[in-house]
């Protein structure tokens, strides 16, 4: 087949790139995409699977998603300006959370005769063209880029590609117009090879020198990670020199990653053990953490040496960082461990008093650990804990979990038992209603696994549950969402009490805009979305209703669980 417009060249060439899914809220700006595609497919000319959304930040949540899980960039296509609003806070989690995504926006058509060329032939087309449109997420995208030209198009795909996915990954914004989609398309120099993504750079040679040395002395090290657990080989790397240094870890205050099994020794159990080790510590390695600990809840050593190893250690996206850091290396974060831990093993070779206070570290964390009490199994009113138990009963290692419990991430963390690498993710960021659509693209990444979010009601509610359900019946990628119904926005709630503990919100115990009075009928929300629905209040019904709810999911329904929390 020779390719007839720009648009075919364009879908042919997110193909030839990787992008195997095209996450798609058409418009009258995308005519020649969804002509593309048909016509493409009738040739048989790949193309990545088209999937129809109908909320664009569930969409681009699900593209963040899959990125979190396989480290390929999926391609989100949106209406012109209008759309890119409604990418919403999502586009904050991709800047924050790091993932590699390629939004392309349709950009209202230069053209003002219509016909063929495909130029304006609608009052709307008028309207929606605005003086920056890019302006929108400029703050948040990595790169941007509007394709004036049909020639352009190979380098601009490939470079989109490129840019979201070097580290440190993230937004690549394109816009393109009708007319421009419309144009004959230009392959006499088009390629798609040589958009190599760079190779991380491997950590400097004395610095993991400086860092194991600091190890092998140190009385109370600490390992402070929030995702360099997000691939299984840092989750491997993790555990190799926490066996080796016998050093705490702490992941627990960004959500989003298991870093260790929560069976391992070196896990910390909760925030309050990890600022008790960070305020312990006389060396701290922060490995790929943007908030490795909250300095109002510790007191830094002062004879503490802290070394910070990141692919972006200067963090130039966030305005204010002034964490102390003593040494600081751009690597990747699993590259690092793995050097560090081999350089500390050399060490240890070397000097016996070195291998000896390893070991002696190894064991006093493993005593620690054997101390701690086993939950009891909870009865009478839900809890959020209780929660975490009933799905410690039900689902499996593998299984993966979604986290967007907000004011209850704390108790997923202390509760939920999470042992192999890659079975927890979230949005590890400030926009809420990420799970939802985050759930439909780890379930594309990973069809055999079962999917779980665990997510605040509110940010189910801000997860455009209507939209995420169906687009679940319609890709085919059912999930189970757990909501921890606490009746409101708790989180905005606490801040309040907190600033003012003798104010009238605290006497009240209420605080305005928090509440919801009239919350919508959840099981029955999920029933008019095809979603299997069930409400529990009684401790002793939730297990036997997650069954339920899992047996639905494994038959290929998205189920939802309300969990009636009582919360102040
Ligand atoms: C898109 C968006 N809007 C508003 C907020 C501010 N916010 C942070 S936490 C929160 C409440 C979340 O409620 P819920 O999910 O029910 O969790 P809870 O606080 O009850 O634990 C709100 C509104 C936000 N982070 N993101
Ligand atoms: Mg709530």
């Amino acid at each position: 087949m020779k390719l007839k417009t720009t648009a075919e060249h364009l879908v042919s060439l997110l193909a030839a790139h990787g992008v195997e899914y095209l996450f798609l809220n058409p418009g009258t700006d995308t005519a020649p995409v969804q002509e593309a595609v048909y016509a493409l497919e009738e040739a048989g000319l790949p193309a990545p699977t088209v999937l129809p959304s109908t909320f664009e930040s569930v969409s681009l949540a699900a593209a963040h998603a899959y990125w979190n899980m396989t480290g390929r960039p999926q391609a989100v296509f949106v209406h012109v300006d209008a759309g890119t609003q409604n990418l919403g806070a999502m586009v904050h989690n991709v800047l924050r959370g790091r993932a590699g995504v390629v939004v392309i926006a349709g950009k209202t058509p230069y053209g003002e005769e219509g016909g063929p060329s495909g130029g304006r032939n609608r009052p709307i087309q008028w309207q929606q063209d605005v003086p920056d449109q890019p302006g929108i997420v400029r703050g948040y995208a990595k790169w941007v880029q509007e394709i004036t030209r049909p020639e352009m198009l190979d380098r601009a795909i490939g470079r989109a590609v490129q840019v979201a996915a070097s580290s440190p990954a993230g937004m690549a914004y394109l816009t393109v117009s009708r007319d421009v989609l419309m144009d004959p398309p230009r392959l006499d120099h088009s390629r798609v090879s040589g958009f190599a993504v760079p190779v991380p750079p491997a950590p400097d040679a004395t610095a993991v020198a400086r860092i194991a040395a600091a190890l092998a002395a140190a009385e109370a090290p600490v390992l402070a990670t929030s995702r360099v657990g997000r691939t299984a080989a840092g989750f491997a790397a993790v555990e190799a020199l926490a066996n080796l240094a016998g050093l705490p870890v702490t992941g627990r205050l960004e959500t989003g990653t298991v870093n260790i099994s929560s069976r391992h020794p070196s896990s910390l159990p909760n925030e309050a053990a990890a600022a008790a080790a960070i305020s312990a510590a006389d060396v701290i390695l922060v490995v790929e953490s943007d908030v490795p600990w909250l300095p109002g809840a510790v007191r830094l050593r002062a004879d503490v040496q802290v070394f910070h190893v990141d692919p972006d250690p200067a963090k130039a996206s966030m305005p204010l960082w002034s964490y102390p850091v003593d040494v600081a290396v751009q690597a990747d974060g699993a590259a690092a461990l793995t050097a560090v831990a081999a350089e500390l093993a050399g060490i240890a070779d070397g000097q016996p008093e070195v291998a000896q206070r390893l070991a002696d570290r190894v064991t006093r964390l493993r005593d620690r650990a054997a101390e701690r009490p086993r939950p009891e199994p909870p009865t009478g009113a839900l809890t959020p804990l209780g929660v975490m138990s009933a799905l410690n009963q039900v689902i499996d290692a593998e299984d993966i979990v979604i986290e967007e419990a907000v004011t209850n991430a704390s108790a997923v963390y202390e509760g939920l038992e999470r042992t192999r690498p890659c079975t927890l993710t979230g949005p590890t960021g400030p926009g809420l209603g990420w799970a939802l659509g985050g759930s439909l693209g780890v379930k594309l990444a990973r069809p055999d696994r079962r999917v779980i979010a665990v997510t605040g009601d509110g940010s189910f509610l801000f997860g455009v549950p209507t939209s995420a359900l169906t687009m679940a019946a319609e890709w085919g990628t059912p999930f189970l969402a757990v909501i921890l119904n606490n009746k409101g926005y708790r989180a905005s709630r606490l801040p309040v009490y907190g600033l003012f503990p003798e104010g009238v919100s605290a006497r009240r115990r209420t605080a305005v805009g928090t509440r919801f009075t009239r919350a919508p009928d959840y099981p029955a929300l999920a029933a008019a979305c095809h979603a299997h629905g069930e409400r529990v209040e009684k401790a002793e019904d939730l297990v036997p209703a997650l069954r339920r709810a899992l047996a639905a999911l494994d038959a290929g329904q998205a189920a939802v669980v309300e969990c009636v929390v009582d919360q102040d």
